[in-house]
């Protein structure tokens, strides 16, 4: 059993939400805000950021979401997330890094950071327009990415569903909350993302509710 400490909208939290759900493994969500610096969650993990997972047995404390995975992989082998044989997770691990790298920078911070996460801060300046304005562009340019691999492999790294497509679902199911995934202009990464929202891994997801922030109606419906 763990507790993960999360925050619903960080495509960091999803990460690992949905690869705990995918291993079946039981855990306590706990929602930090970790920009409240509670002296309790800082206290287990002083880098101060979310998500962060607690082996309950033996109490071990894991942060970041990549290393997280990797031991959640190692130590509950079934499905395993990073692919059959070196070159496999070679590609997983590629796009991992894509999409929580470029993707995050581009697209997630400008749009979800912007909208969202400033608002849930209560930062006093709001959100930059400019930034904003090159969210929306970015979108573009990786959806036409995702669209060339789902075009050309069932799932993003291949024929097994990988650790590449929890990472890519985990950030555009945060834009997703907003509204601002172009899904219409890109129908075969909506089919791709079909396949993944009916997983049960992803139903906690998409019952998510930021207080205050609801999401488009279409967020939670299968039949998008
Ligand atoms: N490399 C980390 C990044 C985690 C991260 O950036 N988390 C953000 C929320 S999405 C955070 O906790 N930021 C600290 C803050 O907002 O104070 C991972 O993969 O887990």
């Amino acid at each position: 059993m763990f507790t993960l400490y999360h925050l619903p909208v960080c495509p960091f939290s999803r990460k690992v939400r949905i690869a705990l759900g995918e291993k079946k493994c039981a855990f306590e969500p706990v929602v930090e805000l970790p920009w409240e610096e509670r002296p309790e969650f800082t206290a287990l993990n002083p880098g101060g950021d979310v998500p962060v997972l607690v082996v309950n047995q033996g109490g071990a404390v894991l942060a970041d979401s990549m290393a997280i995975c990797e031991y959640l992989d190692e130590t509950c082998p079934e499905p395993p997330l990073f692919g059959a044989d070196p070159l496999q997770r070679a590609e997983v691990r590629r796009l991992v890094g894509w999409f929580d790298g470029r993707f995050n920078v581009e697209v997630t911070l400008n749009l979800v950071g912007e909208k969202l996460i400033k608002r849930q801060m209560g930062h006093p300046g709001g959100p930059d327009s400019r930034a904003i304005r090159i969210g929306y562009a970015r979108i573009r340019d990786h959806l036409d990415y995702v669209g060339w691999l789902t075009e050309r492999r069932r799932w993003l790294a291949g024929d097994s569903f990988s650790l590449a497509d929890i990472a890519a679902a985990a950030h555009l199911s945060s834009v997703d909350y907003i509204g601002d995934v172009p899904w219409d202009d890109y129908p075969a990464v909506k089919d791709w993302y079909a396949r993944i929202k009916s997983r049960p891994s992803l139903r906690p997801l998409l019952a998510d509710h930021v207080p205050g922030v609801a999401p488009p109606r279409h967020y939670a419906d299968l039949d998008f």
